[in-house]
């Protein structure tokens, strides 16, 4: 069902405070920036490898990277992992008994398809998949 891990999600109060780190530190290359409007956030895309980090920064008190960072301070937010059919997966997941965030896929960055699983169902972490 799933392909590879697509990236890492992690919360920061500001990208470009973070940036110096990911980007001139650890030397990851950044590829984009992007505002999810519907989920209130503001995503920086870094790459190494194969693998992305996607640096998240709440856009209004609202968000709920907002919330998250309030309660948990900056650091890992979610997990994602990349399927070839998310309606399948998400399917699939719901036949094993996964609690879903969504059960109905939402838009997230680059125009991805994605849905949440409930960090219930997946030992606190919260976990995304997209395609
Ligand atoms: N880690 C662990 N637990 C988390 C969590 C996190 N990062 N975020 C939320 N939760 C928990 C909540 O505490 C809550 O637990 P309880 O049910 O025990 O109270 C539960 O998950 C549900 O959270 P919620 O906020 O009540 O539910 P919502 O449906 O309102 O929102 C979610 C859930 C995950 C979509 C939202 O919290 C969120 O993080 N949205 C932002 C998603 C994001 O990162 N978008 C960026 C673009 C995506 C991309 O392209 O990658």
């Amino acid at each position: 069902m799933l392909t590879k891990i697509n990236h890492i999600g992690i919360a920061v109060n500001s990208i470009e405070e973070a940036l110096p780190y990911y980007r001139d530190a650890l030397g990851m290359t950044l590829t984009g920036t992007e505002e999810v409007a519907s989920q209130k956030v503001k995503v920086a895309f870094l790459v190494i490898g194969e693998s992305k980090i996607e640096l998240l920064e709440p856009t209004s008190p609202e968000s709920p990277v907002a919330k998250f960072l309030e309660k948990s301070g900056p650091g890992v937010h979610h997990v994602a992992y990349s399927v070839p059919d998310i309606e399948g997966a998400i399917a699939k997941l719901i036949a094993s008994g996964t609690r879903m965030i969504d059960t109905v896929p939402r838009e997230g960055a680059h125009g991805a398809k994605i849905a949440f699983i409930h960090p219930k169902s997946s030992g606190g972490v919260l976990t995304e998949i997209c395609q």
